[in-house]
């Protein structure tokens, strides 16, 4: 198996299960138009049981007797007149009986029953014959996924190939890919896609490459996946020749107006744009002195008339303004300054894509206190399936422990209970109707999209959390294992543990402590170099010294950036005694020796968490191979050799980072580990053929500061 099937399989089931499933002889799709997602669903439901019990159903039309499985809308089934206990349902939301003789599966809208077709083949592949009746809604009416594409087919922080979508700075001919992806998404109930980068090329706005937005956009429709684009701000100007990009400028205005009238006729039902501006380089509206909001509305009002949304991006902040020599600046005030004074402005259809937290997708991070700020402004939370700073997906890491502990915070605002998840992102906490989620996924052609197997898990956990930011993470990760890898109990135990370990143990071989992941910054976010964590001007600093690490964020000594929490975590965060441990160094700046909740000084800490996090890494390989013979050879192998790969680099990793702050701080590791390497072959050691021993650079990335080249 090479992966392209994911969790969508549709494994036979071992017979002894097959003997007790009772099922309907024919399947009715209450649409019979090929691209409509009930038409779809039904094809989708024929080929799944066909795969899982091994039966060849009837695809009708028409309901001829009650021993059938029935896939329509709510209202298309109520039109043949016959009765459903279906509550009302919210937009794609679905009601799923399978108690009766007549298995309902009917969704609000199309989508809604699409996505409740994959509900009831995932309960059959893995197993599960209970019979239910029951309706579920989504939490959220955004549940998209954004690829940073480029239009020549590379991917910014992309592990797995090139682009699905683009080559030479056109759309691909060929659509297999897109559509299988679309099917992807929909089984996971996404319902958006922002199909290139962030970092946008204009030319995507050609006469020729809007045409080829509607190729994809047909793929993708008959799986309800709404497709939008990431903007370039100064088009106008680059593509369009015009004098100027200034958002209140009339030919401006006319030009964008202009260009999406002509992209709603290739995309009738385009989701929306995406808007990068005024950061990293990027153009935007503070060029011409005007607001973001300014900017955002722009685009807001040109994809109205068409029920469109322009997603606009917080992650605004000036690298060229931020100097580590104040001890004021802090790149994580960033976006709460940018959208001060902002809240009223924007228009009712912008919303604000936040990154997760106030920095870059860290392997810890406090949760951006923009969340508290938006309240009449619609907002979204952005997630990164693909593992820029956590591995790249060369590192098992299962992300969603570590967005539960940004949905699951509480935010108290105005004192009341304000849940990132639950009651902010929901809409519910400042009565919103639009709100949700995004994700950088960054699939690529390679067969198993993310370029590795288990980090599939993080695609299929984010879309069942977007619908319900409260469901339980493990119980997550086990659908997705069976599915996945069947149903043997040893394989979901196992992949279950190793998951589990795998975000404490990279947090533990990177960046403990809030510290942040302490990464080359230069540009790749790759492997250890702590000492480019300070100086750089990304504005991502330790502020370590030989003396102590951290950055005071409280507004009594340091950045002020505890104070654009609420009173009540602001109050918590303002305090060393308040703030947990894993946020220590995120707020304050402390010595070596200051001493933990843990009764650890923080250098020790560095120094035994190393080591647990890369002995954590060193089992996954042998845990993995405990599963030899109990699932397919080939994603056995692969698997293999990358787990092996990470137990290597997370040595490197410890060495590294212990190294480097036993150097700095000159104090010696009560264990007496650092500087003997445990576990470590010293290449140098070795009889070398066709190699020579050299200096490396950061020193601390070998011992002995030689590697073999
Ligand atoms: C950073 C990435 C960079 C992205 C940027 C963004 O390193 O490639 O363009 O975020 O999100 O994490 O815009």
């Amino acid at each position: 198996e090479d992966g392209l099937n994911a969790w969508l399989r549709y494994a036979r089931l071992p017979d002894n299960i097959i003997r007790q499933v009772e099922i309907p002889s024919s399947i009715v799709s209450l649409n019979s138009t090929e691209t409509s997602p009930v038409y779809v669903a039904a094809q989708e439901l024929h080929k799944g049981i066909k795969g899982i019990l091994g039966r060849n159903l009837d695809v009708t039309h028409q309901i001829h007797n009650s021993r059938s499985i029935v896939v329509g809308t709510v209202d298309a089934f109520t039109t043949t007149s016959r009765k459903t206990d279906a509550p009302a349902l919210d937009e794609d939301g679905f009601w799923l009986n399978t108690k009766d003789s007549m298995i309902q599966i009917l969704g609000q809208n199309e989508r809604g029953a699409l996505y409740g077709v994959f509900e009831y083949l995932s309960k059959l592949a893995q197993g599960n014959l209970t019979k239910v009746a029951y309706a579920t809604n989504p939490s959220a009416s955004i549940r998209w996924v954004n690829q940073w594409d480029n239009m020549d087919g590379t991917i910014e922080r992309g592990y797995a190939g090139l682009s699905i979508f683009f080559k030479n700075n056109t759309i691909v001919a060929n659509t297999t890919r897109i559509a299988e992806y679309a099917r992807l998404l929909a089984s996971i109930r996404v319902n958006g896609i922002v199909v290139n980068n962030v970092n946008a090329n204009p030319i995507l706005l050609s006469e020729e490459n809007m045409a080829g937005l509607g190729r994809i956009a047909d793929a993708m429709r008959p799986w309800g996946v709404q497709v939008g684009i990431s903007l370039n701000f100064a088009s106008p100007q680059t593509l369009g020749g015009l004098k100027t990009f200034d958002p209140l400028d009339k030919s401006v205005v006319t030009w964008w107006h202009d260009r999406t009238d002509k992209l709603y006729k290739h995309v009738p039902d385009m989701a929306g744009y995406l808007v990068k501006a005024n950061s990293e380089g990027q153009p935007g509206p503070l060029t011409y002195n005007r607001t973001l909001a300014d900017g955002a509305n722009l685009f807001a009002k040109a994809v109205k008339p068409y029920g469109g949304i322009a997603m606009f991006r917080a992650f605004v902040y000036d690298s060229q303004n931020l100097r580590e020599a104040n001890w004021k600046d802090d790149r994580a005030n960033a976006a709460v300054e940018f959208f001060n004074g902002l809240d009223e402005k924007f228009d009712d259809n912008v919303v604000v894509q936040v990154k997760y937290g106030p920095i870059d997708f860290q392997v810890r991070e406090p949760v951006s206190p923009l969340f508290a700020h938006l309240q009449q402004t619609a907002s979204a939370i952005e997630l990164q399936i693909t593992q820029e700073y956590l591995g790249q997906q060369c590192h098992l890491v299962y992300l969603p422990p570590m967005w539960k502990t940004i949905l699951d915070f509480d935010m108290r605002v105005d004192g009341e209970k304000s849940v990132v998840g639950e009651n902010i992102l929901s809409g519910k906490r400042f009565n919103k109707t639009l709100s949700g989620y995004a994700a950088v996924v960054n699939v690529g052609q390679n067969t198993t999209w993310l370029g590795t197997h288990l980090a599939m898990s993080n695609l299929y956990a984010y879309g069942r959390i977007a619908w319900d930011p409260t469901i339980d993470e493990v119980a997550v990760l086990q659908d997705w294992a069976r599915l996945t890898y069947g149903l043997d109990r040893k394989v979901i135990d196992t992949i279950t543990e190793m998951s589990l370990q795998s975000w404490p143990a990279y947090e533990n071989y990177t960046g403990n402590l809030g510290v942040q992941t302490l990464t080359d910054i230069t540009y790749n976010h790759y492997g250890a170099n702590p000492q480019s964590m300070d100086n750089n001007p990304w504005g991502q600093w330790t502020r370590a010294d030989h003396n102590s690490i951290g950055m005071d964020r409280t507004v009594w000594n340091g950045t002020g950036y505890s104070g654009q929490y609420p009173s009540e975590i602001a109050a918590t965060y303002e305090s060393i005694e308040t703030t947990p441990d894993d946020l220590l160094l995120w707020f304050h700046h402390v010595p070596y020796t200051h001493v933990l909740k843990s009764g650890k000084t923080v250098i020790q800490h560095f120094y035994d968490a190393h080591y647990a996090g890369a002995e954590t890494a060193s089992s996954f390989p042998k845990k993995w191979a405990s599963l030899k013979g109990l699932i397919d050879e080939q994603r056995y192998e692969e698997m293999l050799f990358r787990l092996e790969y990470q137990a290597g680099h997370a040595i490197v990793w410890r060495d590294s980072i212990v190294q480097f702050y036993n150097n700095i701080s000159g104090i010696p590791d009560t264990s007496n580990r650092v500087g003997n390497h445990p576990w470590r072959i010293e290449a140098e050691d070795m009889t070398l053929h066709n190699y020579k021993v050299t200096g490396v650079n950061p020193f601390q990335a070998a011992s002995g500061y030689r590697v073999v080249q």
